[in-house]
């Protein structure tokens, strides 16, 4: 790779927004141990000693989805087995929240199986969690969909610390994957999360069939957005028997080292989210990822609908690691 120029020689921080597909492809494909150590470096440079943060995740509203996301156990389209709830009461989640806080979360993410948000007696509940969920001290984190300018700016007006909203893969193999919505959206709603001042969590799925380039394209998308993301989620995808993507090859972990350690590369700043597919990996695996960058778990027992490893796992894997809890950084003023 050292015939492209344009890879910076030293591992230096450098943020810019002007990435080409090849310099980000030249970097992506550094030999490992060279990636490893730049992205390490860069990470080091800007967060000083590694520590992770730890996040909790809990579906609000799951199943019964009208999108038709090939990944997505929660499309009404496949025959999943996940069974369609309501959307939960406040009282329970902030139940879950403080649960969450007390075994060691400084984030509390939220999600729910909708193509946008309505507005409406659901969308005020929501609102009233994001309250409560700030209320106990906690990040809070939401992702609902699209969301128009005027519904972010309640949700900050709650006191919403970052909006989940993943490109998920290039905008070339995105009409792969889904069909009922476009990139051009999901930009418009990162655009009305940014301009709210919410802060903007957005990554993408590696395994569902796309190129190398298009991983790089992913990254490239983020990267060169008028500001990063502060929040970059990688997940492996996990694949649900009844969905499209249920036979893909399961990615490999050096795969997401590579992609990791690339986002942490053009984002130094960003939170990179080692988030879904933890189950498939080792724990070695794991903590190559942190060395590359990764600095934020999901933890507990479930993602949204899949599995996630057990809580006593993770602890023992960061405390052999000696790896320290960080504390939140995306600090919004309280509501
Ligand atoms: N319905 C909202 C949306 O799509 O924006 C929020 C919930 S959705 C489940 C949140 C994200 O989870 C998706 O954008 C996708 O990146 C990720 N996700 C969903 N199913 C997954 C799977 N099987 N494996 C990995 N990631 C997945
Ligand atoms: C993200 O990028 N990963 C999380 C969070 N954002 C909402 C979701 C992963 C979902 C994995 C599939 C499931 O459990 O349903
Ligand atoms: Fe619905 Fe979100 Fe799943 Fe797509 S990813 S089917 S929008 S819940």
């Amino acid at each position: 790779m050292s015939s492209v120029p344009s890879v910076p020689s030293s591992p230096e921080v450098v943020v810019r927004h002007d990435w080409t597909l090849a310099e980000v492809r030249a970097i992506h494909d550094l030999p490992l141990l060279e990636l490893v150590y730049r992205a390490q470096t860069v990470h080091r440079a800007t967060f000083g000693d590694p520590k992770v943060q730890l996040c909790s995740l809990l579906s609000i509203k799951t199943g019964g989805c009208p999108e038709d996301c090939a990944y997505c156990p929660q499309s009404a389209r496949y025959e999943t087995g996940v069974k369609a709830e309501r959307l939960m009461e406040t009282g329970d989640v902030l139940e879950a929240a403080r649960e969450a806080r007390a075994a060691g979360a400084t984030r509390f993410c939220m999600g729910a199986a909708w193509r946008e948000v309505k507005d409406g007696p659901q969308f005020e509940r929501v609102l009233a969690m994001v309250r409560g969920v700030r209320a106990l001290g906690m990040e809070a984190c939401v992702t609902l969909g699209m969301v128009s300018p005027e519904q972010a700016r309640r949700l900050k007006e709650a006191g919403l610390s970052a909006y989940n909203h993943n490109l998920d893969t290039s905008p070339e193999f995105y009409g792969e994957i889904i069909s009922t919505r476009d990139y051009q959206d999901r930009l418009r709603t990162l655009a009305a999360v940014r301009e709210a001042g919410i802060g903007v969590c957005s990554g993408g799925i590696l395994g569902m069939g796309e190129s190398l380039d298009d991983r790089c394209e992913l990254l490239r998308t983020l990267a060169n957005q008028e500001a990063h993301p502060e929040s970059v989620p990688i997940n492996a995808l996990v694949a649900v028997p009844g969905t499209p993507l249920e036979n893909q090859r399961p990615v490999q972990p050096v795969e997401m080292v590579r992609a990791i350690a690339t986002a942490r590369i053009l984002m130094p700043k960003a939170m990179v989210r080692l988030s879904a597919g933890r189950l498939q990996m080792s724990q070695e695996a794991q903590l190559l990822c942190m060395m590359a960058g990764a600095n934020s778990l999901f933890f507990g027992e479930k993602l949204l609908t899949t599995g996630n490893p057990e809580y006593v796992a993770d602890m023992a894997l960061l405390e052999g690691a000696g790896l320290k809890p960080l504390e939140p950084k995306l600090d919004t003023a309280r509501p």
